[in-house]
């Protein structure tokens, strides 16, 4: 019967090609605590939620989900926590220019400068009233750079571990960076984050480097570098990766290749584009990242408690 269903009420939208899905109503609820311990009891209490949203048979492997909360501090318009099909997220860049264009979209913002909270930090954004956000990430960096690690089946590779919101390894590759070798391309990065586990390489406070990204020259020439970037549950980012470009700037910055003010344009495996640039604040490299997303959808999930598979397929 109709009223039986746990309805969870979403808006799905896309970035340069990666999904978000924010979540506005229905969801658990998480409290007043910091962004830190709401992503705690999520996780701890409320997993199957994360995965009747993303997962299939309602979502898939591609999908980040945004859970929206009242913010705690009063300067941010939401608290906004993101996940995927396997776990939770520190910050997101495809979701949060998701999330800024859904807010628009649904009147609770207008045109200017917002702020969100999300559990790695407050992380603000310019919305221009219809597409286009240009996020203000948190303060990323290099952690290490030229680190060795014997893949198996590949050898040596040798790339940086960053900071941009979420944990990373960026390695230059010279695999043809096209859609078609994404089975190629998944197997190489999963093989690379399989490694650096096994080898005790991680974050800075032990954290698993679950974002693994490939990096090559761009095809179109307005670009400078083109990425593949594979997500903690084995999915490839079809945008070029907030975070990820995040965590690139900062690599950048630190090998003198970027200076406050350039531009770097990143294209991602399907060709679609951020534009990166960054201020440097007492040594800290603040990135910021634009890009534009649509809506796609709105709906309501229904979730029957009869559905062996109501929770998603984990
Ligand atoms: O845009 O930061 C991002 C992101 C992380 C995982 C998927 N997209």
């Amino acid at each position: 019967m109709a009223s039986c269903y746990e309805r969870i009420q979403v808006i799905d939208s896309h970035t340069g090609g990666e999904p978000t899905r924010v979540v506005i109503a229905g969801g658990p609820e998480l409290g007043n605590g910091p962004m830190t311990q709401r992503r705690e009891l999520l996780a701890n209490s409320y997993d199957a939620f994360r995965s009747a949203v993303v997962n299939e048979p309602r979502g898939s492997d591609v999908m980040v989900g945004a859970i929206l909360t009242p913010p705690s501090n009063p300067s941010c318009v939401a608290g906004v926590i993101f996940f995927n099909n396997v776990g939770y997220l520190g910050m997101c860049g495809h979701g949060t220019i998701g999330v800024g264009v859904v807010l628009g979209h649904l009147g609770r913002i207008a045109a200017g400068t917002h702020r969100i909270e999300t559990p790695v930090g407050i992380v603000s954004f310019d919305y221009d009233g219809e597409n286009a956000v240009s996020i203000t990430n948190v303060p990323s960096y290099r952690l290490a750079t030229a680190v060795a690690v014997e893949v198996d089946g590949i050898g040596t590779v040798t790339g940086d571990i960053a900071w941009g919101g979420n944990w990373f390894f960026l390695t230059e590759t010279r695999e043809k960076l096209v859609v078609q070798n994404a089975e190629r391309l998944t197997d190489i990065a999963w093989r690379i984050r399989t490694a650096l586990e096994a080898n005790g390489i991680t974050g800075k406070a032990g954290e698993i480097i679950d974002h693994i990204e490939l990096v090559g020259p761009p095809l179109d020439p307005r670009n400078h570098a083109r990425n593949f970037m594979l997500c903690p549950g084995k999915a490839y980012d079809r945008s070029p990766c907030g975070t990820g470009t995040s965590a690139k700037l900062a690599c950048l910055h630190a090998s003198g290749k970027l200076k406050p003010g350039e531009t770097w344009r990143q294209e991602s495996i399907i060709g679609s584009v951020f534009e990166g640039s960054i201020v440097v604040n007492e040594n800290a490299v603040i990135p910021r990242i634009s890009g534009t997303a649509y809506v796609t959808g709105e709906g309501t999930l229904l979730i029957d408690p009869a559905d062996p598979f109501g929770r998603g397929i984990r």
